[in-house]
């Protein structure tokens, strides 16, 4: 029985219906520190992920055996408000690993890319190297990285990550992420059949389609221990692009659609201090890590599932 925390994000969202076909609806509790807008399968409450307490109860009520921390900040957001951020993405975090410590449960909670630094090798960046990010959302992560290997070292908690690269999605917009260019894009191709890009041409981010994400969470977390050489947090990646390349993959579905820059300095200087593109070889050797869908087969399925949800 699993417990997810930040149900209503981006990747929450998704994940809570991937877990409910995997594993049956009354066995996900979804919780979000606000009421869905929209009808949610299966149990929700309501939670504050600052307070253990009910985070704790709440967990053990259910009964859960699992829980997948998902509630954060994202990076631009947390470059708005960075002390802010530190209290929600780390205080969440303390609690949602000691409620795991508690209950015996094991433990998700995603890492990204943006647990790198300007320091870091930008191509082919290893799975072991230096990690020092220049944003608080970097900063969460790295320590949050730490954090979880030290519930597993100290307290022998089942904590295992990974290192998200940009997610892109149709069902919930994401929040306050410098990748979040990718996936206004689509909308935008479909609304106005044209976007300007906070994003500079030729910046190159590692990116992954929601599909590929989640299955990649249920994968992991249902991986042999004993083959895991490592926990918090593997790198996985199934593409990298630049906004030219997306355009460019767009234009094949909608041919006179127009792409325009109009750079953002915040998003742009957080895009520039991660990765171009990330090695997740480590991922793909200890538990199997495959992405289906290439940038090409993304585009086609983001529009068409696209045009549907805005009725074009
Ligand atoms: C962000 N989408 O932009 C998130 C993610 C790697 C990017 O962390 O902050």
């Amino acid at each position: 029985k699993i417990m997810v925390t930040g149900a209503l994000g981006q990747i929450g969202s998704e994940l809570i219906a991937k877990l409910q076909k995997e594993y049956g609806e009354n066995n996900v509790l979804s919780t979000d520190i606000r009421e869905p807008q929209t009808a949610v399968e299966g149990p929700f409450s309501v939670l504050d992920v600052t307070d253990g307490k009910k985070m704790h109860d709440l967990a053990k009520d259910f009964g859960a055996d699992t829980i997948m921390h998902m509630a954060a900040l994202l990076s631009a957001k947390a470059e708005e408000q960075p002390l802010f951020a530190w209290n929600l993405n780390m205080g969440g975090l303390v609690n949602a690993l000691e409620v795991a410590r508690e209950l015996d449960m094991q433990f998700f909670t995603p890492s990204s890319i943006g647990a790198f630094g300007p320091s870091t090798p930008k191509m082919n960046t290893p799975q072991d190297t230096l990690q020092r990010p220049t944003t608080m959302y970097g900063v969460n992560k790295v320590a949050g990285e730490l954090l979880c290997d030290y519930y597993y070292n100290r307290f022998g908690v089942d904590t295992r990550g990974v290192r998200f690269p940009g997610l892109i999605s149709y069902v919930a917009q994401p929040g306050g992420g410098t990748t979040d260019y990718a996936v206004d894009i689509y909308y935008k191709a479909i609304e106005e059949g044209k976007y300007t890009s906070f994003i500079a041409e030729g910046t190159h981010m590692d990116m992954m389609y929601m599909p590929d994400a989640l299955q990649a969470i249920v994968d992991l977390m249902e991986a042999d221990a004993a083959k895991l050489m490592h926990r918090n947090a593997f790198n996985v990646t199934a593409m990298s692009f630049e906004p030219g390349e997306i355009a460019a993959s767009i234009q094949k579905h909608i041919p006179d659609f127009k792409m325009a820059y109009d750079v953002d300095p915040i998003r742009q200087a957080i895009a520039d201090s991660w990765p171009d593109n990330i090695d997740p070889s480590a991922a793909v050797a200890e538990w199997g890590f495959k992405a289906k869908y290439d940038l090409d087969a993304m585009t086609a399925d983001m529009l068409e599932q696209l045009k549907r949800k805005l009725n074009k």
